[in-house]
């Protein structure tokens, strides 16, 4: 409710009425602090910067417009500018649990307010409509059916992820109307956590067909293929997730929908020190019983050369081989058969053995052979061809030159590119027939109401020192999700002041449309340019660059820099790409050898992934390659097909009521209890918290209806009004304190006004009741 974002102060200072004050408010003035040196001073307590960036809370001995000398948590006192220091809240409003109910709404305020709250496992807070999630990094007890039930009944009112999809809930079914729960937050702020946490409420509440438990079992599916260990987070997710719940007529579930996004497949043949592949290659090479070991000639996982480079083979806390089964189970659950199953494992060891192919040079030009050894004659058995074939499709590439076809030998480079390649084409094709297959397994019965519930669980803005193409896809994506943002919320202040008849052509925000149009115009934007750039078989990621420098520096949201670097303007700060790789990254090229010999392998999986291969290669985007480079299939361009998915993405979230919940990570060490300011207020700009508090400041925040405003004021009036009448009284005092017009306005039922503007009038209004105190308490004085 926006009625009134004061009203904590507001009650309590309510228990004071004037012109009599009662002896009740003995208990406000102590609450307020000291009162014998309050009168005439604004302020009790502000927020001051440390010269590390962290705020801390000073109390003000004495104060002049220049200078105020305050003292700090450790007792020590200083002189500062008076202008240096930013207003913070009274005590009373410690851990309110809607940012929006702080009277100063800065940034101190708000850092305060989440650490107050999150220092008591409170890990949820509202900031206005989004809900804001702090990673706990232990077990909070704030979960599970006693909880479930206290949401589902409205026994308890405190922020929480039940809660948000309870509304959802609600609204779906009251209004017909269907609802998506976007989470968003950097890389182990929580949002799969809290994914999951929401499908648990809407399993329970819509449960009963037996599907739910379906839908829940995807979870360790998706987990094991499409996460990872990382330095940031053990359980990365690599790829976005939509999952779309649908409901039946009665409010059951009735089957669901998962749509993943850009899995990142680098990871399957090239790891960080440190960091991990793919869950499910330990898992499989910990957990295959002996019969499955034998059957993909399996060894430990260190025997890998795709999995050794990180040097990393466990994570703590974590049983690989127990996992497996959980995995396993899972797989039944989704009713994807034995035989399917050990398709899917047979796939998995023939991209590790992939890895441990070697290559021998053959002749004086450095031309190479794929090795007759071990991993071949694995591979070639595990994919069902012959290991020549497999042999002849990694050490060479047949091109048609004129009329004729010509066979050309790879350099090692070449033979080592091709075979990742291959290895993560194989990875990326099973995992997409994985989530086809549970789909399958999900798909919504006949009776379809069309009712849904989407969650999204999508990478959050990145920006490291470093940033390449997967941040660029990345943050595109953002940028897009920011934008259905605040379009929402400027929906939803507008909708508020038109119902009280305000001119909401004076509200100004933001928008980002700028910097997406830097991406999206055409044919001069980044992601035109950058295709048009991959077709061209002399392209380099350095005439990429000088391409964006020539057409895109008049645009005031990129910036050219030295080396083959650009810097976009996003809405959450300025990023420095690093175009190394980009082309090849775009153009994501398999050879067409490679496409042959999965289509002529005698296990299904690798034909299915073949024929999938040549069905994208259909859609000639990045056109003109093959007639210059050779039997190159065509294919749609990485870039071009996420912007076409983060489209339909986004259709499909403009038909739905949106419900936002914005995931913070405290610190960068996983570990619970320490809490860092700077790199919370980092994430709060980031994932637009201080937006919605900018967005609420930008427009007439401050609300109170014509009624208390009159009550609460009307006794400052020097003259009488003529009508006792609510808006006379109230438009009488606006004039008195000289508001001026473009200050505030006048709605049906309530007065808007800009941020700060009560501020004043409450100001007067404390001293005056603090005086009129004064003369009480010396005339109780007289009379004793
Ligand atoms: V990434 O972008 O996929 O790398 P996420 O998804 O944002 O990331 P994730 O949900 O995986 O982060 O959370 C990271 C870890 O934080 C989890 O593995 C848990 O150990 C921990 N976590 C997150 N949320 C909670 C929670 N509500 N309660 C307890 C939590 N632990
Ligand atoms: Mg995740």
């Amino acid at each position: 409710s926006t009625e009134d974002r004061q009203s904590s102060v507001d009650e309590d200072l309510d228990s004071v009425t004037p012109p009599l004050p009662s002896i009740s408010s003995f208990r406000t003035e102590r609450r307020w602090g000291d009162t014998t040196s309050y009168a005439g001073k604004k302020k009790l307590q502000s927020w001051y910067q440390l010269p590390n960036g962290n705020w801390e809370l000073g109390k003000i001995l004495s104060t002049s417009v220049t200078e105020t000398v305050i003292s700090l948590p450790n007792e020590k006192v200083i002189k500062v500018k008076t202008e240096d220091l930013v207003p913070a809240n009274p005590d009373i409003l410690n851990g309110v649990d809607d940012l929006m109910q702080l009277s100063y709404l800065n940034e101190p305020s708000v850092l305060y307010n989440l650490q107050y709250r999150y220092n008591r496992d409170m890990i949820y807070t509202k900031a206005g409509p989004v809900l804001v999630a702090i990673n706990p990094f232990k077990k909070v007890c704030l979960y599970g059916n006693e909880y479930i039930e206290a949401y589902k009944h409205k026994a308890v009112d405190s922020p929480h992820v039940y809660a948000i999809t309870d509304t959802a809930i609600r609204e779906m079914v009251r209004d017909e109307v269907n609802q998506s729960i976007i989470i968003s937050g950097e890389s182990g702020a929580g949002k799969t956590e809290t994914a999951k946490i929401a499908m648990q409420y809407l399993a329970a509440l819509g449960g009963g067909s037996g599907i739910e438990h379906e839908i829940l079992k995807t979870n360790p599916i998706l987990e094991a293929f499409g996460n990872a260990k990382t330095l940031r987070n053990d359980n990365s997710s690599r790829f976005g997730k939509l999952i779309e719940i649908h409901f039946s007529e009665t409010g059951k579930i009735s089957g669901a929908n998962i749509q993943t996004f850009l899995l990142e497949k680098s990871r399957v043949v090239q790891c960080t020190e440190g960091e991990r592949s793919y869950h499910i290659f330990y898992q499989l090479c910990a957990g295959a019983p002996p019969a499955l070991r034998e059957m993909l000639n399996l060894k430990s996982a260190d025997e890998y050369k795709y999995l050794q480079q990180s040097n990393c083979y466990s994570i703590t806390g974590v049983d690989d081989a127990e996992e497996f089964r959980v995995v396993k189970e899972a797989l039944d659950v989704v009713h994807i058969n034995k035989e399917d199953q050990e398709s899917v494992f047979a796939m998995l060891a023939a991209v590790l053995w992939l890895g441990n192919i070697s290559f021998s040079v053959i002749d004086n030009e450095n031309h190479v052979e794929a090795v007759a050894d071990e991993g071949l004659f694995t591979v070639a058995k595990l994919v069902g061809c012959c290991p020549e074939e497999l042999m002849l499709a990694l050490s060479t590439r047949k091109m048609r030159v004129g009329n004729d076809n010509i066979v050309q030998k790879l350099t090692l480079s070449q033979a080592v590119d091709t075979r990742d390649a291959l290895a993560k084409s194989i990875y990326a094709c099973l995992f997409e027939w994985l989530v086809e297959q549970i789909n399958k397994s999900l798909a919504v019965g006949k009776r379809r109401t069309g009712r849904s519930i989407s969650i999204l669980d999508i990478y959050g803005f990145e920006s490291f020192d470093r940033n390449s193409f997967e941040q660029f896809c990345i943050n595109y994506a953002n940028e897009r999700l920011q934008q259905h943002f605040n379009r929402h919320l400027f929906k939803l202040e507008q909708e508020e002041y038109i119902q009280d008849g305000i001119d909401w052509t004076r509200v100004e925000f933001e928008d980002n449309q700028d910097c997406l149009g830097l991406f999206e115009k055409r044919p001069l934007g980044l992601l035109s340019l950058l295709d048009e750039e991959s077709t061209f078989p002399n392209g380099s990621d350095l005439t990429f660059a000088n391409k964006l420098k020539q057409h895109l520096s008049s645009n005031s949201s990129f910036r050219g820099e030295r080396d083959k670097a650009f810097t976009i303007s996003h809405y959450a700060g300025e990023v420095t790409y690093d175009t190394t790789g980009f082309l090849e990254k775009n153009r994501d090229l398999l050879h067409l050898d490679s496409i042959q010999l999965l289509s002529s392998c005698s296990c299904h999986l690798p034909q299915i992934f073949a024929s999938s291969m040549l069905n994208r290669s259909e859609k000639p985007v990045v056109g003109p390659l093959h007639k210059l480079g050779g039997a190159d299939s065509q294919k749609l361009s990485v870039a071009t097909k996420f912007k076409g998915q983060l489209f339909l993405l986004m259709k499909r979230l403009e038909n739905t009521t949106p419900h936002f919940i914005r995931c913070i990570k405290p610190n960068n060490s996983q570990s619970p209890g320490i809490y860092e300011q700077g790199l919370v207020l980092q994430q709060l700009r980031c994932c637009g918290v201080l937006e919605v508090v900018r967005i609420s400041r930008s427009g007439f925040p401050t609300r109170m209806s014509h009624q208390k405003f009159a009550r609460r004021y009307g006794f400052l009036l020097l003259e009488n009004v003529a009508s006792q009448e609510p808006l006379s009284v109230s438009v009488a005092i606006l004039h008195q304190f000289n508001i001026l017009p473009e200050m505030y306005q006048v709605g049906y039922t309530k007065l808007f006004f800009r941020t700060g503007q009560i501020g004043v009038l409450e100001d007067t209004r404390n001293r005056t009741l603090h005086g009129i105190l004064r003369v009480q308490s010396c005339f109780r004085g007289h009379q004793a």
